[in-house]
């Protein structure tokens, strides 16, 4: 039995089943992890729902921005639809709504002690340790499964606030938690949220004004523990102090991943690409 943890998939299904068969994935004995962004930019993203949710106990997911977004849009927040999105599928489909209500019930933080890895979509900022964070996400799921759930979608978007206390409470205290887990790239050593800033960190030059990958700021609470992650398709696969970025940017041709966890091999897959770099996030 191996543990597979693969990259932002945005509904590149060819792609998918093209790195299992690679990695000869074995359905009945194997794990998948995603960091999650399973749907939305790429042209079937009902059936990789459709593969996950299929998969069982055999899948873990944790919740991407787009994800959370086509959730909101299920719910009737249309207006938050943009130009790119490719969600009509799923929303056309005779089993959404058992679909939406499965990736409604992912975790947004999953921590495997025994394999020693956590996983998340975008990151953690400095000031949380795992278990303070698992505690944040755990908040988060709550509220997502809560009958309050659509009133959250409707609050959730939004870059404020840019900084966390334990005292915020309300929207305010779940849209900063959100922001972190599936939006996070820069931020400073505080966790202040940088989210308007996207580009890759070899082309950054502003370390002036302390914002860094969050993975960087040397007093970061959680660096003892080993964090898989994506949403960051320009940084690409990235496997140093302690974490491993594994959006490679199969959307635009870059490839898919798939990290074995048992002994850290990788497994790349060139991708044909759907969209020019750059598109992915915006
Ligand atoms: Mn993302």
């Amino acid at each position: 039995m191996s543990t597979y943890a693969i990259g932002d998939i945005q509904g590149c299904y060819t792609e998918l089943q093209q790195l299992l068969t690679l990695i000869n994935f074995d359905v009945k004995e194997d794990v998948l992890w995603c960091t999650g962004d399973l749907v939305n930019r790429g042209p079937q993203s009902l059936s990789v729902l459709r593969f996950f949710k299929q998969l069982n106990e055999r899948s873990i997911v944790v919740l991407g921005n787009h994800d959370l977004h086509l959730l909101a849009v299920a719910n009737g927040h249309d207006e938050y639809l943009k130009p790119k999105d490719t969600l009509t599928e799923i929303l056309q489909a005779p089993d959404r709504e058992e679909l939406l209500l499965w990736l409604r019930q992912r975790p947004l933080l999953h921590r495997d002690v025994q394999l020693g890895f956590s996983l998340v979509h975008a990151g953690l900022p400095p000031q949380w340790d795992i278990t303070t964070a698992l505690h944040y996400a755990q908040e988060l799921q709550t509220m997502l499964q809560s009958d309050s759930y659509g009133e959250f979608l409707h609050s959730m978007y939004g870059n404020k606030p840019k900084n966390w206390s334990p005292q915020l409470i309300g929207w305010k205290r779940l849209r900063y938690i959100t922001n972190c887990f599936t939006r996070l790239r820069y931020c400073n050593e505080y966790g202040k949220l940088a989210l308007e800033k996207k580009d890759s960190p070899k082309k950054t030059t502003s370390t002036v004004d302390k914002k860094k990958p969050w993975f960087l700021h040397e007093n970061r609470a959680s660096q003892e523990e080993q964090i898989i992650f994506g949403h960051w398709s320009t940084l690409g696969l990235y496997m140093e102090n302690n974490v491993y970025c594994l959006d490679t940017g199969c959307l635009w041709g870059g490839t898919l991943t798939a990290l074995r966890l048992e002994d850290k091999q990788i497994f790349r897959l060139p991708c044909k690409g759907e969209c020019i770099p750059g598109e992915v996030d915006k």
